[in-house]
């Protein structure tokens, strides 16, 4: 037997893109559904991102979702670099008049959002199957699901958003040749610990060494979070606890400083891509976050990117659901796309200047190099980096 049902916008996936939207929607009178494959608590544990541009911790403090982030967030008013041995402050306060970033992690937007949603009275089911969507060419597209109990259902929706990361299905639900992809794959991967100890520096580390990048950033005052540049190929198993507090000293010593181990509760690894795919829509299935582009790590963007868009869609879906003004749903795709390539293009080259290609001869090596002295040289290089970083193009947002 299948439940058939009716709502104004059917959300695939309670990632951070998904949450935010449905809560968006809400402050604006908007009724939605989230559908998530996974559990509640695989949800609310899923080890990602920690840094949030400035525009990102505005945006949640205005749609009321800052107060733990704002008592348990650490603000970060630059980054240092490392390279040849020695580190370099970037201080971003005096780079971009102001702007700063703020180390909150994923998990923790992840909760706020799930508490908040379900406090409101909002549906999220959780542990669903066999997830699609249909009747993408009509005004009433649909989202089928298994709930969690076994029972088939059939929303009837006005919209539906694939927030449903790389791996989901809302992508490759879009009429055949319609979607372009652009992209590109790293020679290399991140393994990355969570670590219980407090961190050993004020502010996150980029260093690059002739051995491979090695990033220190951190979760609490408590929590450390490290990351090592690995082979592609490379197998978790052949990294010991040992072997990884090893390899992240020798990247990261410089004379005078200390890095403190301890015990690590969490070691994975991830591969690099760069990957957009557009257009982000088609017709009434509007795509976000991940599902529809990823980024290398290393400008932290990711996140920022998945929040962005669906500030954008959320009012792009109002428009269009209350006022039945079809102009920003139309503009969505290239709106959001801009904000996605500036990403893009920050993340491959924060990624290119800062890790050891195993390809690469001596002239790339002296390329990343004076790039890097540059950055630390020059106001001009330093501020392009910073601005970036922080977020641009700054997201605003009117509640
Ligand atoms: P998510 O978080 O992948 O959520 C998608 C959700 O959809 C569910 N799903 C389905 N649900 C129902 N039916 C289906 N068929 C489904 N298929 C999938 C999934 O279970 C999941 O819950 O995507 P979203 O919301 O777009 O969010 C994107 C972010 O998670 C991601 O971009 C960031 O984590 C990337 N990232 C970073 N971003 C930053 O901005 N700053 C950082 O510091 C940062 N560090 C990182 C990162 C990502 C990393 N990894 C592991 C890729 C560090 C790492 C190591
Ligand atoms: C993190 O805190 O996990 C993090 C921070 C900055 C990055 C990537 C990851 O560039």
């Amino acid at each position: 037997m299948t439940v058939s049902s009716r709502t104004q916008v059917g959300i695939v996936g309670a990632g951070p893109a998904g949450l935010l939207l449905s809560h968006l929607l809400a402050l604006r009178g908007i009724e939605s559904i989230v559908v998530e494959n996974r559990s509640r608590a695989y949800c609310e544990a899923r080890q990602r991102a920690g840094l949030l541009e400035a525009g990102t911790v505005e945006l949640l403090r205005t749609v009321g979702m800052g107060e733990r982030m704002d008592a348990e967030g650490l603000e970060h008013g630059g980054i240092y670099l490392q390279f040849e041995g020695e580190r370099h402050h970037l201080d971003f306060r005096d780079l971009t008049g102001g702007r700063w970033v703020t180390i909150y992690a994923q998990t923790e937007i992840v909760k706020d959002l799930i508490r908040a949603r379900l406090a409101a009275g909002a549906t999220i089911e959780f542990e669903v199957s066999d997830t699609e969507v249909g009747d993408l060419d009509t005004e009433r597209p649909v989202l089928r699901f298994t709930d969690a109990g076994g029972t088939r259902h059939e929303v009837a929706c006005d919209a539906i958003a694939g927030c449903d990361g790389f791996h989901g299905i809302c992508r490759d639900s879009m009429p055949p040749g319609l979607i372009q992809v652009a992209e590109r794959g790293y020679p290399y991967s991140w393994l990355g610990i969570l670590a219980s100890v407090p961190p050993s520096s004020d502010e996150l580390i980029y260093c690059r060494h002739e051995d491979g990048f090695a990033l220190h950033t951190m979760r609490t005052p408590q929590v450390s979070r490290l990351y090592l540049q690995v082979p592609a190929d490379e197998d978790i198993e052949d990294w010991s606890d040992d072997r990884i507090w090893a390899e992240l000293k020798h990247r990261l010593e410089v004379p005078g400083w200390e890095l403190k181990d301890g015990s690590i509760s969490e070691k994975a690894i991830s591969p690099m891509r760069s990957f957009v795919a557009s257009p982000m829509r088609y017709r009434r299935l509007f795509l976000a976050g991940d599902a529809a582009h990823i980024v290398p790590p290393t400008g932290a963007k990711g996140l920022n990117l998945a929040l962005a868009d669906v500030t954008v869609l959320a009012k792009a879906l109002t428009s269009l659901l209350k006022e039945g003004l079809a102009g920003p749903a139309d503009a969505y795709s290239d709106t959001s796309l801009s904000r996605v390539w500036r990403a893009t293009h920050f993340s491959w080259w924060m990624t290119s200047m800062l890790h050891v290609d195993p390809h690469a001869d001596q002239f790339g090596a002296q390329l990343q190099l004076s790039q890097l002295r540059y950055v630390i040289s020059s106001r001009a290089a330093a501020t392009t980096l910073a601005e970036n970083y922080t977020g641009y193009f700054p997201l605003t947002f009117q509640a």
